[in-house]
């Protein structure tokens, strides 16, 4: 049977970029479907009642939600194509670890704080960013990606925020 893969994404958002950067390596066909925020489409609410966030990865009927659960998600399935997650627990361990604190700590709290402050409580934001993206330059070493020869689940967590975060640095000091 041929399977069915829709996304309902909104082109900008870097939650979905994880999604798409995935499937593109996987060399995943689908059906891509923006989805309008401010008016969510029925299937948006059916597909992901809980949250009601984009992205929303619906396989063969059956809805997939949270960026990084879909990434896990697809790499499970499509196993046998370009492996994201390391195959050694510890190694896995390590990288869901990581991808966790992109989202919870670096991306979440310390990025966008730099975005709502100002003056000193700003410097401080910086200063701890620097400091998140140093962790992450440990963790790198000197691999060419996070998941070592070939890019993986922790550079595809990763990368969508880091390069988020620098277009809008960059539309911020060219205004
Ligand atoms: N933790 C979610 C976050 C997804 C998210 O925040 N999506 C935003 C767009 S970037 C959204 O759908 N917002 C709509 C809303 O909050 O109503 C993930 O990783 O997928």
């Amino acid at each position: 049977m041929a399977e069915e893969i829709i996304l309902l994404d909104v082109w900008s958002s870097m939650f979905d970029m994880r999604v798409r950067i995935a499937l593109a390596e996987k060399g995943l066909k689908y059906e891509y479907r923006e989805e309008d925020l401010s008016n969510k489409s029925p299937l948006l609410l059916e597909m992901n009642p809980v949250h009601k966030k984009i992205p929303v990865l619906i396989h063969n009927g059956k809805p997939i939600c949270e960026s990084l659960i879909t990434v896990e998600y697809i790499d499970e399935v499509w196993k046998d194509r370009s492996p994201l997650l390391p195959s050694d627990p510890y190694q896995r361990a390590q990288a869901r670890f990581w991808a966790d604190f992109v989202n919870k700590k670096s991306f979440l709290l310390t990025s966008l704080k730099i975005w709502a402050t100002k003056g000193a409580e700003q410097e401080v934001a910086k200063k701890e960013y620097i400091q998140d993206l140093k962790l992450l330059e440990g963790v790198l070493g000197d691999k060419p990606y996070f998941g070592g020869e070939t890019l993986g689940f922790l550079d595809i967590a990763l990368v969508t925020f880091s390069a988020g975060f620098l277009c809008t640095r960059l539309l911020a000091t060219s205004a």
